[in-house]
């Protein structure tokens, strides 16, 4: 095939490895780089849409990522890891290149989809290569649910000692799905919350040495200081929730955003004095124990009631015919926002409308009638980015009846998907 080399730029692997071995010496030193060098950027998305180039460094980055690595799993010498996460994403950086590597571990990469050839793929991945640690996001153990358990046939899973998650707060529903058809009821699953810019995990339970709880990350790893604040910025104490800090800074803990260090300091550092704010909201229980739920920007005002999207795409999930939810926020001239709900929904009956009414219904029983969605589409699929993050972004956008320019959307998975979905607005 033909390649476009640029000079300067590009140089053919044949042609370097034949001038080392003209000179006779085919010896290459490690480059020594001291602990504050550049060890890569990863660029992540804001609520403002223009990506932020995350700047992490060789020392703190490698230290960290292993620490959380060895201790959060519980990993053993000889154990097989498999984080099915794509490697760009920073759970691939972190949690299948520099963390087990740094370990010794053997780490298993998987480029594919988990539904391709079929719904079983990572349960065959897991029989074939007897994996011992597993670590995936919620909306792969969701979309998984949705085949149903035909998919678990025949395969071996009792290799398995630790399930773990990330990315995303996991559903209760999702929670023992995951707990039960995985780990058979006897594994320890690690709700790991961290982000782009913390590096590695800063809060998660510990497989098998601290409690676990169900839809809560539970509590900070040793080192790391959480804070919660109220809306006028006080410091909560005790169970509360409110926006979630850290104070303290950990050896991963992002150096800048490259090229534009000011923009660091008033994205995270400026908020709160003398705080790294995450942009998330927690709730904390009278144990300490941490429950994620979700982007600040997330949260609705529903009548002055404070909803999380979260919160009810959870109850949307609870119907027995919903693969996949969204929840967003519209302008409501009487509740001050309106909920707006995309749907992913496999339901057999054909009648929508019956539907609808009947997710509406599961809402209201689960969370109350007040987080009744006020308008629910059924949709083909979700704007997801590479790492399956869906872009809330675009949604809100969509639903707040925006038909023109709906920002960046150059990082999504299908881009074809947000016309379909424009075109299906309530
Ligand atoms: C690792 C990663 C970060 C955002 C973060 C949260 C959300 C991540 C969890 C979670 C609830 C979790 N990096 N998040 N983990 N929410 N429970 N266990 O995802 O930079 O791509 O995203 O993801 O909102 O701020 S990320």
């Amino acid at each position: 095939m033909a390649v476009s080399m640029i000079g300067g730029r590009d140089s053919w692997w044949e042609d370097e490895v034949s001038k080392v071995e003209a000179q006779g010496n085919p010896d290459c030193p490690a480059e020594i780089m001291d602990a504050e060098d550049m060890l890569f950027i990863l660029y992540t998305s804001g609520s403002t849409g223009k990506p932020k180039g995350v700047v992490h460094t060789c020392g703190g980055y490698m230290v960290f990522t292993n620490y959380t690595f060895v201790n959060v799993f519980q990993y053993k010498s000889a154990d097989i890891f498999f984080c099915t996460a794509d490697i760009g994403w920073i759970t691939g950086h972190s949690y299948i290149v520099y963390g087990p590597l740094s370990a010794g571990a053997t780490s298993l990469m998987f480029e594919g989809i988990p539904t391709w050839p079929d719904a079983g793929r990572f349960w065959e991945i897991v029989d074939k290569f007897q994996v011992n640690i597993i670590y995936t996001a919620p909306t792969a153990i969701r979309s998984l649910m949705g085949f149903g358990l035909d998919f678990l046939k025949g395969k071996n899973l009792g290799s398995l000692k630790v399930l773990g998650t990330v990315g995303e707060p996991i559903n209760e529903e999702a929670w023992h799905w995951y707990h039960e058809n995985i780990g058979k009821g006897k594994c320890p699953i690690v709700d790991t919350w961290w982000q782009t810019e913390t590096g590695g995990i800063l809060i998660s339970n510990i497989a098998g040495i601290t409690p676990e709880k169900p839809t809560y990350a539970t509590l900070p790893l040793p080192g790391i200081q959480p804070v919660l604040l109220d809306e006028k910025g006080n410091v909560v104490e005790g169970a509360g929730s409110g926006n979630l800090c850290i104070r303290f800074p950990w050896p991963s803990i992002i150096r800048t955003t490259y090229g534009d260090h000011s923009r660091c300091r008033q994205n995270y550092f400026a908020a709160y004095e003398n705080l790294y704010f995450t942009g998330d909201g927690a709730l904390r229980d009278k144990e300490g124990n941490y429950r994620i739920t979700g982007r600040v920007d997330d949260v609705l005002n529903v009548s002055g009631h404070r909803i999380g999207t979260a919160e009810v795409e959870n109850a949307i999930n609870m119907h027995s015919g919903v693969v996949e939810s969204a929840v967003v926020g519209y302008p409501h001239d009487i509740k001050g926002q309106g909920i707006y709900a995309f749907v992913i929904f496999n339901g057999s009956h054909g009648d929508e409308d019956l539907s609808r009414k009947d997710i509406a219904q599961t809402v209201a029983r689960i969370i109350g009638p007040i987080a009744k969605p006020d308008k629910i589409q059924f949709v083909a699929g979700l704007p997801k980015t590479r790492s399956g993050k869906i872009m809330r972004r675009i949604l809100r956008k969509i639903a707040e009846g925006e038909t023109g320019n709906l920002g960046d959307t150059t990082t999504l998975l299908d881009p074809s998907l947000v016309e379909q979905i424009k075109n299906g607005k309530l």
